[in-house]
C-alpha cells in the first residue's frame, strides 16, 4: 500500500513528511546513509481512500439490506376480541407480506385477580402442542396434548386456575422423504424420512438447552419454535391462513372483579416467539384487551367528548 523510496539525501521538506524506519530489516548496512522513507501524506491519503471506499461499500450493503427487509418483510399483529360470557378469542393478522406464522409461543396474563378457567376451542390449523404431544417410538401419536404449556416447563406461567398461561401451537407436520445423502438435519434419526419418529425425538427434547441436543435442528443450542418450523406446513392448501381471528378461545373466570385486562405477548426467551416457515421470528408488539368489553365506559367517554365540544 505504501510506496517507499530510497534516498541518500532526502530534502528537509521530505524529511518532515516522512516516517523514518531506521531499523527496517532490509537495511543491512547501518553505517550507510540509506534510509527507507514512507511518504506519510501519500500513505495516509491512500489509506483514507481505501477506508472511505470500504465504508461506502458497507453503507451501500446496509442500505440494500434495509431496503430488502422493508420491501419483503412480513409483519404480524396479534388480535383479541370479546365473545361474551367471559370468553376471549385471540388471533393474528399478517398485516404486510405473505409469510404466515407456523409456530407461536405466547404468554397471556390477566389483572385484578381474574384467572384462566380453560380453553374453549383451538384452531385446527395449529394442532402441534410440543410440550404435551405424546408419540410412541414407532411414530404413532398417543396423545395430542393441549396448547397450554405445563407450569413445570421452562419459562412457563402458572397455567389453568392462575392469572398466567403460556401457549405453544404449531402448524401440522409435513411428512416427507429427504434421503440420507446429503443428510437433512430435520431427519433426526437418519432414516431418510421426516416424520413423527423425528417429531417424537424433537418434542422429547423440547426447550432443552444444550449444544448437542438431538432436536436442535438449526444448531443454536436450544430446541424451540425455530427448530419446529422446519417440520411443519408453511405453504400449500393446509398452510395457516394470513388472518386467523380464533387461534384460540380462552375461558376467563372474573371472580369478584368487574373486569380484567388480558395481555398477550410473544414468549421469545425460551420458545422463540412467533416464527415463520424459514425459522425467522416475527417482530410482534404485545396487545391488551379489557374483559368484559367496557361498553359503559366507552359511552361515558363519548359523553364527556360531546360536552367538551359544546364549550
Ligand atoms: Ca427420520
Ligand atoms: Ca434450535
Amino acid at each position: 500500500m505504501a510506496s517507499a523510496i530510497l534516498a541518500t539525501a532526502a530534502s528537509t521538506e521530505k524529511e518532515e513528511n516522512a516516517i523514518v524506519f531506521e531499523d527496517f530489516p532490509f537495511v543491512h548496512n547501518p553505517a550507510a546513509s540509506v534510509r527507507i522513507l514512507f511518504e506519510k501524506e501519500k500513505t495516509l491519503i491512500i489509506f483514507w481512500e481505501e477506508k472511505k471506499m470500504k465504508n461506502l461499500l458497507k453503507l451501500v450493503y446496509c442500505f440494500a439490506l434495509v431496503l430488502n427487509a422493508t420491501m419483503y418483510a412480513s409483519t404480524l399483529q396479534l388480535t383479541a376480541s370479546n365473545l361474551g360470557n367471559g370468553q376471549v378469542a385471540i388471533g393474528y393478522e399478517v398485516t404486510s407480506g405473505s409469510d404466515v406464522p407456523v409456530g407461536l409461543g405466547l404468554n397471556v396474563t390477566l389483572t385484578d385477580g381474574a384467572t384462566f378457567a380453560g380453553v374453549a376451542s383451538a384452531s385446527s390449523y395449529f394442532p402441534i402442542y410440543p410440550s404435551t404431544l405424546m408419540i410412541d417410538p414407532s411414530g404413532n401419536v398417543t396423545d395430542w396434548g393441549a396448547p397450554i404449556s405445563p407450569p413445570l416447563m421452562p419459562g412457563a406461567l402458572g397455567g389453568i386456575g392462575t392469572s398466567g398461561i403460556t401457549l405453544e401451537m404449531a402448524s401440522q407436520l409435513s411428512p416427507q422423504e429427504v434421503g440420507i445423502n446429503p443428510h437433512d438435519a430435520r431427519d433426526i434419526n437418519w432414516d431418510g424420512y421426516i416424520d413423527y419418529v423425528d417429531m417424537a425425538i424433537l418434542v422429547d427434547t423440547w426447550l432443552e438447552i444444550d449444544d448437542s441436543v438431538a432436536g436442535d435442528i438449526n444448531g443454536d443450542g436450544v430446541v424451540n419454535m425455530a427448530d419446529l418450523s422446519g417440520f411443519v406446513v408453511s405453504s400449500g392448501s393446509q398452510s395457516p391462513p394470513l388472518n386467523l381471528s380464533q387461534l384460540l378461545v380462552l375461558q376467563i373466570d372474573l371472580h369478584e372483579a368487574a373486569n380484567t385486562t388480558l395481555l398477550i405477548s410473544p414468549e421469545a426467551t425460551y420458545r422463540g416467539g412467533i416464527v415463520k416457515g424459514d425459522g425467522e421470528i416475527f417482530s410482534v408488539t404485545p396487545i391488551s384487551i379489557v374483559v368484559p368489553e367496557p361498553a359503559t365506559l366507552l359511552l361515558l367517554g363519548f359523553g364527556i367528548f360531546v360536552l367538551s365540544r359544546r364549550k
